[in-house]
């Protein structure tokens, strides 16, 4: 599952550690034994062999889990109690489907995840200590459904990745965390300063920049066309020989008619400019929103043609169920997750790994 932000690793690894942030040292969190245990059972469970595991993953899987914690003591206090009141029938499903709505898993996905449970009582009665395998599995059905294949930015060409979001769900903040990891993996990235419509937008990204070792272009004229900062980019990372181009856009102009003519002309830039450049377009969404944040989405999903969400901020909520929600009903995989607003707190989505965090006792 890390493999792309592995690349290169060993290479970049002795430049990594001097250029490590105070940010980042001051991040570093103890783990306690049973999270360590939890997060080496997990990474076992994606067939990682003890010697591969790095302490890196270990407190990823543990700041996820923490930071699933609010969803997960939602679902799993109840959950066991419905389980343990004996073999699942109509009503203890009636439960469970509650149970989903209050996480914000939305109607469809919970009406798919209670047909394929009822398909599986029907065929046999599912013991207790079975219920919780069946669930997971068909929970990780639902996220793996619209990813096809896997996700790692393509070699040997440009890669343009485009944050688009309404005002406030992270994107720059995740601009931030996105550049930290590529760059670790050892990929050469470059940051567009898109968001012009506020003045402390294109701060805002510098700062982030700095942090993460990442050079920024940015137009310094008030209320610059974005556009052009993006054809400026475009032109700076393929003099530079860029692998990743991050694209920082506004969540918010005069009215939303602006604001999507404005990221339908950064996107006709880039199709021009950048032609043999593969393109990735993200949705970034404030899992604290939960089902109002998917609508939002979909207006966003009409103009900017996304090919992937980014869940931000699943960290101290307990709507972290509507990542079902955006795989069964906008039909888009999740590429990432953010639990936190440190430089370390976002990674690559795994199903997997997200299913345990969530449903771990
Ligand atoms: N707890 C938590 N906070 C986050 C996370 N990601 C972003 N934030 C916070 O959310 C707030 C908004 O983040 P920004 O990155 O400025 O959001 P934006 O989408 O760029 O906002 P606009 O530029 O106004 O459209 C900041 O205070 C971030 O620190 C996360 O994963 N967890
Ligand atoms: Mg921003």
């Amino acid at each position: 599952m890390f493999n792309w932000f592995r690349r290169k690793r060993e290479e970049k690894e002795k430049a990594e550690q001097a250029k490590i942030t105070p940010e980042t040292e001051s991040e570093k969190e103890i783990q306690s034994e049973e999270e360590i245990a939890w997060s080496k059972q997990v990474l076992a469970g994606e067939g990682k062999k003890p010697e591969e595991v790095d302490e890196e993953e270990i407190t990823w899987l543990a700041k996820l889990r923490r930071g699933l914690d609010k969803t997960r003591r939602q679902i799993v206090n109840q959950l066991k109690s419905v389980i343990g009141q004996g073999p699942l029938d109509q009503n203890a499903i009636s439960q469970i489907e509650e149970m989903l709505f209050s996480a914000d898993v939305g109607y469809e996905a919970t009406e798919e995840i209670i047909k394929a449970l009822e398909a599986r009582i029907k065929e046999e009665a599912l013991p207790t200590t079975e219920v919780m395998d069946c669930l997971k599995d068909i929970l990780r059905r639902i996220l793996d459904a619209p990813i096809k294949g896997e996700f790692a930015p393509q070699e040997g060409k440009l890669n343009i990745w485009l944050l688009t979001g309404v005002n406030g769900v992270g994107k720059t903040t995740t601009i931030g965390k996105l550049a930290h990891l590529a760059q670790k993996s050892g990929y050469k990235c470059l940051i567009a300063a898109a968001d012009t419509f506020r003045a402390a937008a294109v701060e805002q990204v510098k700062i982030w920049g700095e942090r993460s070792n990442t050079p920024v272009i940015a137009n310094p004229a008030k209320n610059a066309d974005p556009a052009a900062v993006v054809f400026d980019a475009i032109n700076a990372a393929i003099a530079r020989q860029v692998d990743i181009l991050l694209v920082d856009t506004a969540g918010r102009l005069q009215n939303k008619k602006n604001l999507m003519e404005q990221l339908a002309k950064i996107r006709r830039v880039i199709d021009k400019k950048a032609p043999d450049a593969h393109v990735e377009s993200f949705l970034v969404l404030d899992a604290t929103l939960g089902q109002n944040g998917l609508r939002q989405a979909q207006v966003f999903s009409e103009v900017a043609q996304i090919t992937g969400v980014i869940i931000t901020k699943l960290d101290g909520t307990a709507k972290g169920g509507v990542a079902f929600a955006v795989a069964k009903n906008l039909g888009l995989p999740i590429r990432f997750v953010g639990v936190g607003e440190g430089l370390e707190d976002l990674r690559p989505f795994s199903s997997y790994e997200f299913v345990e965090a969530l449903l771990s006792s």
